[in-house]
C-alpha cells in the first residue's frame, strides 16, 4: 500500500543558502507588489478585486520552486501566489498590466486580475477559485500523458473552502485512479471568506482525506519556509516517480481580509496570536540572519531594490493604453493561440 499521510518533521532534512535566499526574495517581491496594488486599488486605480496572499508567501513559493517549468511541469496558481507565480516565471510587468488594465499584459485587459495565466508556459490561469480548479490541470496532465510525455508534475492550489466542494472530491478520487503526477497544495488558513475551518470540516488535519483517496498525504507548518520547501520538493519528487497524487497542507493564517473589500475583523485575536498566525516574512528574515546566509543590511538592501521595481513595473502599466473594443478579436486568447498552432497538439500544428 502507497505510504500515506506523512507528517513533516520540524527540522528540514537538507537546505541550501542560495535557495532559501532566493525563495524569501520572491515572497518579499509579491508582498511589495500586492501592498503596491493594494493601495492602488484604495486610490482607485484598480479595476475589480485585489487578494493578497499576505502570510501564504512560503507555502506558496514552496510548490513553484519544487515544479520545473523546462520539463514541462503544469502549475495552477490561485489568488494567494503571487509569491508563486513569480517563482515559477511569471514576469512583474505581466502582473501589473493585469491590474492596471494594460492592453499589453497576457490577457489583454479583458480578465479579472488574478485570472490570468500562459498556457505555453505552463501557467494555467485560474477558473474557478474553489475545486474545479484541479480537474482542469489533472486534464493537462492527462493530455501530456496521451501524447507520450514522461515525467511531468501539475501543481494546482486550493484553500481550504475548496475543499468542502463536491468538485475537490471528485477531482481528487479521479487522480487517485489515474495515478496522476498531481501535487495538490491546500492552504488551510483557516477561513473560506468569513467561514472559519471548524465550520468547514470536522477532521483534525485536512490531510487525513489523503488516507480515503488512497493517496499520500503531507501536512506542514505553512509559515515556515525551510520546512515548505522541503516537502514540496519531496512530494514532487514522488509524484515523478509514479507514487500519484500528493496531497500537501499547509497550516497558516491569512493576514488580510478575503480582498481588499474586506477588513477582516471577524479573525480574532487568538487566532493571530496562535501558532500559525506568524508572519512568514518574518519567520525567513530571522532565520536568513540566523543561519549567517544574509545580513540584515543586505536584507534592507533586497527591499529597497524590490520597490524600486515594483515602482518601475507599476508606472510602466498606468502609461499603457486599455484595450481598443474596435481592434481586439475578442476571441479567448487561448483559441487565438490553439487557431494559430501555437499550443502544442493543436490542430493547427
Ligand atoms: C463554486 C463556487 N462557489 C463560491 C464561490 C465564491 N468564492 C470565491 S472564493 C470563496 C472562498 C474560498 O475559500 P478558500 O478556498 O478557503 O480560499 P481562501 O480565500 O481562504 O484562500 C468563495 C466562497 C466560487 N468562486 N465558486
Amino acid at each position: 500500500m502507497a505510504e500515506a499521510n506523512i507528517k513533516e518533521g520540524k527540522e528540514p532534512l537538507c537546505e541550501s543558502g542560495s535557495h532559501y535566499q532566493a525563495a524569501f526574495r520572491y515572497m518579499l517581491l509579491a508582498r511589495i507588489f500586492e501592498e503596491r496594488t493594494a493601495s492602488l486599488y484604495r486610490a482607485g486605480k484598480v479595476v475589480g478585486g485585489v487578494f493578497m496572499g499576505k502570510g501564504q508567501e512560503a507555502f506558496s513559493v514552496g510548490l513553484a520552486l519544487a515544479l520545473d517549468q523546462s520539463r514541462g511541469d503544469v502549475y495552477g496558481p490561485l489568488i494567494r501566489d503571487q509569491a508563486g507565480r513569480l517563482a515559477f516565471g511569471e514576469a512583474l510587468i505581466d502582473a501589473a498590466r493585469t491590474y492596471l488594465g494594460s492592453v499589453e499584459g497576457p490577457m489583454r485587459a479583458r480578465d479579472g486580475n488574478v485570472h490570468r495565466g500562459d498556457i505555453l508556459k505552463g501557467m494555467i490561469p485560474m477558473i474557478s477559485h474553489l475545486g474545479s480548479h484541479i480537474s482542469v490541470v489533472s486534464g493537462r496532465l492527462i493530455g501530456k500523458r496521451f501524447r507520450g510525455q514522461k515525467d511531468i508534475v501539475g501543481g494546482v492550489c486550493l484553500g481550504d473552502g475548496a475543499t468542502s466542494t463536491g468538485a475537490f472530491h471528485e477531482a481528487l478520487n479521479q487522480a487517485a485512479i489515474e495515478k496522476l503526477p498531481l501535487v495538490i497544495a491546500v492552504a488551510d488558513n483557516q477561513f473560506a471568506y468569513s467561514t472559519p475551518s471548524e465550520r468547514q470540516f470536522a477532521c483534525a488535519d485536512l490531510v487525513d482525506r489523503a488516507i480515503g483517496y488512497g493517496i499520500e498525504g503531507h501536512s506542514v507548518d505553512g509559515t515556515d519556509l525551510s520546512l515548505c520547501l522541503e516537502t514540496f520538493a519531496k512530494a514532487t519528487a514522488r509524484a515523478r516517480a509514479g507514487h500519484g497524487p500528493q496531497l500537501v497542507v499547509g497550516h497558516l493564517l491569512r493576514l488580510c481580509g478575503h480582498g481588499e473589500h474586506d477588513d477582516a475583523a471577524y479573525i480574532s485575536e487568538e487566532k493571530k496570536q496562535g501558532a500559525f498566525g506568524r508572519d512568514c516574512i518574518e519567520v525567513a528574515r530571522q532565520h536568513l540572519i540566523d543561519s549567517g546566509w544574509s545580513t540584515s543590511d543586505e536584507i534592507e538592501q533586497w527591499t529597497s531594490e524590490i520597490q524600486q521595481q515594483v515602482e518601475e513595473a507599476t508606472l510602466c502599466a498606468q502609461r499603457e493604453s486599455g484595450p481598443d473594443p474596435f481592434q481586439e478579436t475578442w476571441q479567448a486568447l487561448a483559441t487565438t493561440r490553439l487557431a494559430e498552432g501555437l499550443i502544442e497538439g493543436s490542430p493547427g500544428q
